[in-house]
């Protein structure tokens, strides 16, 4: 592969350690409030992630809960909106942090002077403040889920991202964390690292190009500077 011309970033599990202590935390939050008996642990957590977009895992939750369609479909998005109400406090409190090695890595594309980019199946409400506030001024083209409601992993954001920047798939590499968020990348054309996490790591992640534990892994930094090297 010559150098590449962009890095495309997740959000979720991928920059910022977000699903277990932040969006599972807002959804039983959201629960509460609502006075609803239902609340998810870590390990049930995990299970639901298959399910991308908390809108439709709410749904799909509360369907197999026994509540009818249309009632699931209308508690998930009461409570969804309460619950990316949650998270933005979350965040403005400093809950959701990045990921170990995702400053660095950022600032060594940041200096080779690779255009960064965001593709994620989160809501743009709480994806904004999180990324001012963690990451600041960083990311060129943010595309989330409120304006590509086609979820990872269809190739949806991905595709947005290119047409949006006009970056050559083959030159671009996505950063990602699971088997959907491959799948999604791959599926756009573009090139693949994964970099699981304790959520992920069975996950099929076979479509990446690399994978490994974490952003700090040392094969990582290798390969991204033999990729941005002139
Ligand atoms: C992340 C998601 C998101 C979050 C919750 O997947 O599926 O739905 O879990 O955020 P990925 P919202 O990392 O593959 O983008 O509640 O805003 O949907
Ligand atoms: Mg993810």
């Amino acid at each position: 592969m010559t150098r590449l011309t962009a890095v495309v970033f997740d959000v979720d599990g991928t920059l910022v350690d977000s699903e277990r202590d932040g969006h599972r935390v807002a959804f039983n939050a959201a629960f509460a409030e609502a006075g609803l008996p239902d609340r998810w642990d870590v390990t049930t957590y995990g299970r639901l992630l298959a399910v991308t977009g908390g809108a439709r895992r709410l749904a799909s939750w509360f369907e197999s809960t026994g509540r009818t369609p249309s009632e699931a479909r209308r508690l998930a998005e009461q409570l969804h909106a309460r619950k990316t109400q949650i998270m933005r406090e979350l965040i403005e409190d400093g809950r959701v942090q990045a990921r170990p090695g995702v400053h660095r890595l950022i600032d060594e594309l940041e200096a080779a002077a690779i255009p960064m980019h965001v593709a994620t199946t989160g809501t743009r409400a709480w994806v904004e403040p999180l990324l001012d506030r963690v990451f600041g001024p960083r990311f060129q083209t943010v595309v989330t889920g409120t304006e590509v409601p086609e979820l990872k992993p269809s190739p949806a954001a991905y595709l947005e991202v290119l047409h949006r920047t006009g970056c050559p798939a083959d030159r671009t590499v996505a950063v990602e964390d699971s088997g959907n968020g491959v799948k999604a990348a791959v599926g756009a054309g573009l090139r693949c690292v994964a970099a699981y996490n304790p959520y992920t790591r069975d996950d099929d992640l076979s479509g990446a190009t690399l994978v490994v534990g974490g952003l700090d892994d040392p094969a990582l930094v290798t390969w991204f500077r033999r990729h941005t090297s002139s």
